[in-house]
């Protein structure tokens, strides 16, 4: 298939890329803390096709490690560019697809570290349910490993059906981010409003960072920060971007 050709370098009339979108403090829009890398994906015939559609079929056709060491390489190589002409910039955020959760990510986010050439703090991997065909302990094992070096987690998702409360609990993970389905329609609704500064406070309380996503427009913005938020990514600050764009953005934050 073309998503063969595409991992084996060879043509294949599909195009993978990486784009950022800045995560940012509540507190300052202009503030950027860091960025969550996504993948985009643009096939010659069918045109955008959904990154979460790409992950799915690499994962079943036995494509899913291809995909996460090839996610891993290009964000090796922009970030390596990046780290090298600005120095430290902030955190990034990689979502890890299943089949990268596996005995090997150890190797493999290691690997990323030194092609990179970016410090281990620099690096947050972003886990959700899927990622758990293992058990809580052994991906909690990874996740200690990990963090012995300096990288952080986050529970992606959180609140939905994809990072239930059992998660939050038994994973050891250094942030949560609340699904953006908690801000939708906050402006118009106070029980909504207060159920989302509910999940801050639970964050809090467990000693979690929160990134709070989602935030489409200002009366968003003033009631999460009223809420508690600290961090927020959500097309009212920026959206995602192509990584040239990105770069640009942290040379010059207007
Ligand atoms: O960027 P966008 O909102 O279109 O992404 C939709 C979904 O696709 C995300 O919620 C996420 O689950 C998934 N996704 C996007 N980029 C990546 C990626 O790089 N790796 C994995 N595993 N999933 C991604
Ligand atoms: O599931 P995950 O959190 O990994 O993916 C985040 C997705 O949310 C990205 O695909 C991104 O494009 C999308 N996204 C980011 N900010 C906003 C926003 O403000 N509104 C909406 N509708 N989607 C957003
Ligand atoms: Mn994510
Ligand atoms: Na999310």
């Amino acid at each position: 298939s073309g998503l063969v050709r595409f991992f084996q370098g060879e043509p294949s009339g599909l195009r993978l890329t990486m784009v950022y979108q800045p995560i940012v403090s509540a507190d300052n829009i202009r503030h950027i803390t860091g960025a969550e890398v996504l993948l985009r994906c643009q096939d010659q015939v069918i045109g955008f096709v959904p990154p979460n559609l790409v992950v799915e079929i690499c994962e079943r056709y036995g494509l899913g490690e291809a995909l996460g060491r090839w996610i891993f390489r290009e964000v090796a190589r922009e970030t390596g560019q990046l780290y090298g002409e600005l120095g430290y910039h902030g955190t990034l955020s990689i979502n890890l697809n299943p089949a990268m959760l596996s005995e090997t990510l150890v190797g493999d986010v290691r690997a990323l570290l030194i092609d990179a050439g970016i410090p281990a703090t620099a690096l947050c991997m972003e886990i959700t349910e899927d990622n758990a065909a293992l058990s809580f302990e052994r991906v909690n094992e990874l996740i200690r490993q990990l963090q012995a070096l300096g990288v952080t987690f986050a529970l992606d998702d959180f609140g939905t059906g994809h990072s239930s409360l059992e998660y939050v609990r038994e994973l050891k993970v250094d942030r949560v981010k609340i699904d953006r389905c908690f801000v939708d329609g906050i402006e118009h609704n106070r029980d909504m409003a207060r159920f989302l500064g509910s999940i801050i406070a639970m964050a809090d309380q467990a000693y979690m960072k929160s990134v709070i996503e989602g935030v489409e427009n200002q009366a968003q913005w003033d009631l999460v920060r009223q809420l508690g938020g600290t961090l927020i990514q959500g097309y009212h600050a920026y959206r995602p971007m192509p990584f040239n764009d990105y770069m640009a953005l942290l040379l010059d934050p207007q």
